[in-house]
This record gives C-alpha cells, sequence and structure tokens, in this order.
C-alpha cells in the first residue's frame, strides 16, 4: 500500500478498528476512508454497494463486527449471527465487485471447537462441537472465512482472514453485562476499590483459561500481514501465552491496588476451557507480539482512568460493533 492508497476501514469507532486507525495514521497514510455506522449501515446491502461505487477504496480492513462478552453472545444469539453475516456479505461481496485490491478479514479464536488440541492450530478449524454460548458469533465468523476463500478460489480476490485471540487496549467495551472480562475486571476492581466495597464478583470458576492479546499489536500484525501475507490459509494472531481467569483477576487487582477479597460466581457460564492460540504459522510469517500482559493491563487502566472513570458517563453506554 502506497502512503496515499484508498483505504476503508469498516467499523472504525470499535475497539479494533480504531487501534487499525491509529497504526496506519502513525505510518503516514492520509487517505483513510471511515464512516460511521449512521453514515453506511453495513448490514443494508444497498447502502455498502452505494459507498464502493462512490468512494471506491482500493483496500479494506474489515474490522465491523457485532460483538461481546460471554453473556451478550449468550443473550442476543440473533444479533450475533445475522448482523455478522451480513456485514461480511455485504462488505465482501461490494469489495469484491469493486474491484477493492486486497481485504483483510478478522475473525476470532472462538471460531474453534470447544475441546480443541491445544495450543489450537490452524487446521483444528470444524473438526469438532462449538462453544455453545457463543457458537452464534462463530458461525458467522466460520462464514465469514469460508466466503474470503470461496471469493479467492473463484475470482482470485484478494482476501486474507486473520483470527485474533482475546484483546483488550484502548476503546473497549466497559459495560458489565456486554463486556469481555478484562474491560469488566478492571471497572469492578476499580469502582470496589473507589467505593471501599470488600469484595468482587468474578464470573464463573476462574479456572478457564484466556490468551490476552493488546489491540495495539493485532494491529501492528494486520498492517503487516495486509502487505505481505497473500493467501487463503486462515492465520492465528495471539502471544503464544495465557493465564487463568483467576490469575487475570489477581494481577488486574494489583494493577488497579484493590485489596480486597475475589469471590466467584458459580451460576455465571465458564465458556471454552481453554483457548490458547498456536501462533507459529504468524512467527514463521516473520511477526511476533510486542506488548506483554502486564504492561498492557498498566496502560489500559491509564486509559480508563482517563476516559472512563472520571465522567462515568461512558461507561455505561452498551458498544454494538467493534
Ligand atoms: O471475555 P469473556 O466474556 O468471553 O469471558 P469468552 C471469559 C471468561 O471470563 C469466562 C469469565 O469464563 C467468563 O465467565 N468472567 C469472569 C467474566 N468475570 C467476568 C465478567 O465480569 N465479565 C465477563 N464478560 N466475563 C468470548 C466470546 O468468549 O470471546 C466472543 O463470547 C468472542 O464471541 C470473545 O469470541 C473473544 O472468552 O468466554
Amino acid at each position: 500500500m502506497d502512503n496515499g492508497a484508498r483505504i476503508f476501514v469498516a467499523g472504525h469507532k470499535g475497539l479494533v478498528g480504531s487501534a487499525i486507525v491509529r497504526e496506519l495514521r502513525a505510518r503516514g497514510f492520509t487517505n483513510l476512508i471511515l464512516r460511521t455506522r449512521n453514515e453506511v449501515d453495513l448490514t443494508d446491502r444497498t447502502a455498502v454497494n452505494r459507498f464502493f461505487v462512490n468512494e471506491q477504496p482500493e483496500y479494506v480492513f474489515l474490522a465491523a463486527a457485532k460483538v461481546g462478552g460471554i453473556l451478550a453472545n449468550n443473550k442476543h444469539p440473533v444479533e450475533f449471527l445475522r448482523d455478522n453475516l451480513y456485514i461480511e456479505l455485504n462488505v465482501m461481496d461490494a469489495a469484491w465487485k469493486h474491484r477493492v485490491k486486497k481485504l483483510v478479514f478478522l475473525g476470532s479464536s472462538c471460531i474453534y471447537p470447544k475441546f480443541s488440541p491445544q495450543p489450537i492450530k490452524e487446521e483444528h478449524l470444524l473438526t469438532g462441537e462449538l462453544e455453545p454460548t457463543n457458537q452464534w458469533y462463530a458461525i458467522a465468523k466460520i462464514a465469514g472465512i469460508k466466503l474470503a476463500q470461496a471469493y479467492r478460489k473463484q475470482h482470485g480476490f484478494k482476501a486474507i482472514s486473520l483470527m485474533p485471540t482475546n484483546l483488550y487496549g484502548p476503546g473497549d467495551n466497559f459495560d458489565l453485562q456486554s463486556s469481555h472480562v478484562l474491560p469488566a475486571l478492571i471497572r469492578k476492581f476499580h469502582e470496589a476499590k473507589t467505593n471501599g466495597a470488600r469484595q468482587v464478583t468474578v464470573w464463573g470458576s476462574g479456572q478457564p483459561r484466556r490468551e490476552f492479546l493488546h489491540v495495539d499489536d493485532l494491529a501492528d500484525a494486520a498492517l503487516y500481514l495486509m502487505e505481505t501475507y497473500d493467501d487463503g490459509e486462515i492465520v492465528n494472531v495471539g502471544l503464544g501465552d495465557d493465564v487463568s481467569i483467576a490469575e487475570l483477576a489477581s494481577k488486574i487487582a494489583a494493577v488497579v491496588g484493590y485489596e480486597g477479597e475475589i469471590v466467584y460466581d458459580a451460576s455465571k457460564p465458564d465458556g471454552t476451557p481453554r483457548k490458547l492460540m498456536d501462533v507459529s504459522r504468524l512467527t514463521g510469517l516473520g511477526w511476533v507480539a510486542k506488548v506483554t500482559l502486564d504492561e498492557g493491563l498498566r496502560s489500559t487502566y491509564r486509559w480508563y482512568l482517563e476516559n472512563y472513570a472520571e465522567t462515568g458517563l461512558r461507561a455505561s453506554a452498551p458498544a454494538r460493533r467493534s
């Protein structure tokens, strides 16, 4: 991509899209095409086609998606399946029709079977049953992968698919009902410390293990692969290291400075027991993550303090799509 290339970042207001925009700007890309949901509703095929006719993007980062944590996935199966299918289909089809040079599609580690061998290799896709809580989202993301592969096979369209592990960082959703675990715990521990509460409740058993990648690393990987990788095979994007939810809770409590008790609510689902990515394909392509979990937790807490904690206003607004 040259610095004046017309680059559409779909979902630029979300955690992933905003990180990609920061990274592109930091590298001197000046011709970014950004639209809010009110300007172009990506679930609306006609609106998407009109947008591609008018703007003629050359490159697309497809970071728009209906996303959320374990409870949101479980409660809104229709939106997680339907909206993601619409977005992927509309954007990929328009990108192919309007001769986009290359498209990066972002999936998720939840596409893999619930009891996949660990660490999870790309070839474990479709080898077993999905985790029930997020099967709707997973099926939509698997359809996105297959769409990208189908357009490549039939039309030679250059679409690549990256499968990030659990992401976090600036711009995350801190709403306690719809967020992922990491931002939820930052907020819970911060509020407990501020209010002098003696207990924080963490959902589930604390035993599941998760791999957490800072979203700036994901953005760096997405640009790197946009420029260097051109194949239909999916690529895992992660750190190659995980922690239990209990360990994560202790780390966040320490970063926030909360000294009270941590209790577990077994009535909430654990989800997949473990989803550690095998990142050897990615490291073989020459990319490794830079931000450690400890550094990332500290910087994300600072971001939370500056952007949410002071006013408390945005903290209650549920995010719909990344
Ligand atoms: O981050 P999370 O919602 O998503 O939950 P998944 C991870 C683990 O943290 C689960 C536990 O075992 C939760 O029960 N947990 C503990 C909490 N306390 C909390 C809390 O306060 N909030 C939340 N949200 N969890 C998602 C998928 O699965 O992963 C998505 O549902 C997506 O579709 C995403 O793929 C990456 O890792 O279980």
